[in-house]
């Protein structure tokens, strides 16, 4: 009897500690975490009707399962993932979303570093400027990479690699930075024309270099519109002509929309980093904001060579479910924006349920490699909630490859960063931008992931 009480109490107090060690687990998180206002849900339902911006209105829908291969076999382990189930779902991202670019290092691509100095930032550290020539030819395509290294560590450096959207010069006002990036979108009148001289650091705000540096971290930059410039011309610009092929004058309905190609171009970036002793380049960040952010996702998808795979704000096409039809839909980004993706993936124009992938799968090629996930609380046209669920659902891949997943079954509260996991994920507060806040999360994230690798950190 006094057995039986003893086991009554033990047992209570068993489970008491479990609910408790469970709700430690996820971070003391909320079960309802993080919901939108109302208050705005209602004044951007307001402004766009055709927009949904109300959870409630979210259609019921199913998920590919990331596990499953298209002959209908279950992936049971590592083995079966990487080498069968991982090349088939890229294959299905590259067939119908973001489209094909050329395999591999360009063979008469070139490196030429055209600015070196030791002592920038007042000595803080070494910058570095290197034109890339796409196809080794002074009149085809390239892009400038500027690049700002920590003085004071060890060398190689941990390096975050992002595309800018003004040109390299509008991340600092350091005076030496090459103007860059000018395009002009035909027949509109609208230049981009953050060559000139004034524009020099005015995304600084987005850009800590100085809070970077200090932090042991490098920083690569590259103006996206060097690669491809940002409108839709028929494909006639930047990297297009020099490496389209055309099946009788015509582009393939796969052939590679201008994310692909700026996530190709950061993977030359990579060839550079791989040939720069100094750059640590089995530990570089590739990051991006919004357009950029699901470039990033893109290029770190495709790319292993990337350490670590960060999504800001990205949103429609990045990290957040196409099928969930919240904010931007596959209609609307393929109208707004017919040069970002591939044409097979304009099919999908309303049609979310007959998609092969969803965007949880786009995060699951990433894994095992960590990768973080962004939202920002006023940007609901991105899709904050399916931009998590993504990561959630991403999370048996991850648990099947190395044991860590997400490690959060809800959204978290606002400001409540989840960072100790393989998959990161914050909802920040405030609008649609890159943030001092958001880079110290990274920086964390980055810091908790390299030292806990073998190789640790200077
Ligand atoms: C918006 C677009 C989003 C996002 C954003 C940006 O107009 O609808 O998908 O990418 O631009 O890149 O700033």
């Amino acid at each position: 009897m006094i057995n039986g009480k003893i086991l009554v109490v033990s047992l209570t107090i068993f489970s008491v500690v479990c609910f408790l060690a469970e709700d430690l687990c996820l971070g003391g998180m909320d079960k309802d975490g993080w919901k939108a206002s109302p208050e705005l849900v209602a004044k951007l339902t307001q402004r766009r009707s055709e927009t949904n911006y109300d959870e409630q209105k979210v259609p019921e829908y199913t998920l590919p399962d990331p596990l499953l291969m298209s002959d209908g076999t279950k992936v049971t382990n590592a083995q079966a993932w990487k080498a069968r189930r991982r090349p088939e779902v890229l294959e299905l991202f590259r067939t119908y979303v973001y489209g094909r670019s050329p395999i591999g290092r360009p063979k008469d691509m070139t490196f030429k570093v055209f600015d070196l100095e030791r002592r920038a930032l007042g000595g803080l550290a070494t910058r570095k400027q290197v034109a890339v020539s796409f196809t080794g030819r002074q009149d085809g395509p390239g892009m400038d990479i500027l690049i700002y290294l920590p003085n004071d560590r060890k060398k190689p450096i941990p390096t975050f690699v992002i595309l800018n959207f003004g040109g390299n010069h509008t991340i600092h006002s350091d005076p030496a930075i090459k103007l860059s990036g000018s395009w002009m979108r035909p027949g509109s009148g609208i230049v981009n024309n953050r060559a000139a001289a004034d524009s020099r650091g005015k995304a600084s705000l987005r850009f800590p270099v100085e809070e970077i540096l200090k932090r042991g971290y490098g920083l690569a930059t590259i103006y996206y519109g060097d690669i491809d410039p940002d409108f839709h011309d028929g494909f006639k610009n930047g990297v297009h002509p020099a490496f389209d092929k055309l099946q009788e004058g015509k582009r393939a309905s796969d052939a590679w929309g201008s994310i692909c190609t700026w996530a190709w171009g950061l993977s030359r970036a990579m060839d550079y980093f791989e040939t720069d002793i100094e750059i640590d380049h089995n530990r570089v960040i590739v990051l991006g904001h919004s357009r950029l952010g699901k470039t990033a996702l893109w290029a770190g998808a495709r790319d292993e060579r990337f350490a670590i795979v960060i999504s800001n704000d990205s949103g429609c096409g990045g990290a957040a479910l196409s099928r969930r039809k919240f904010g931007e839909t596959v209609g609307r980004i393929n109208t707004s924006f017919p040069h970002w993706f591939c044409e097979n993936f304009r099919k999908y124009n309303g049609k979310e349920d007959d998609l092969p992938v969803d965007q949880h799968m786009l995060i699951a090629l990433i894994a095992p490699r960590p990768v973080y996930v962004t939202s920002a609380d006023e940007d609901l046209w991105a899709d904050p909630k399916g931009e998590f669920l993504a990561c959630k659902h991403a999370d048996p891949v991850y648990r099947l490859l190395d044991g860590k997943g997400l490690g959060a079954d809800w959204m978290p509260g606002l400001d409540r960063p989840i960072k100790t996991s393989a998959i990161g994920y914050h909802v920040r507060s405030g609008r649609h931008s890159l943030t001092e806040y958001d880079w110290r999360q990274f920086m964390d994230f980055a810091d908790m992931h390299f030292l806990t690798s073998s190789q640790g950190r200077n």
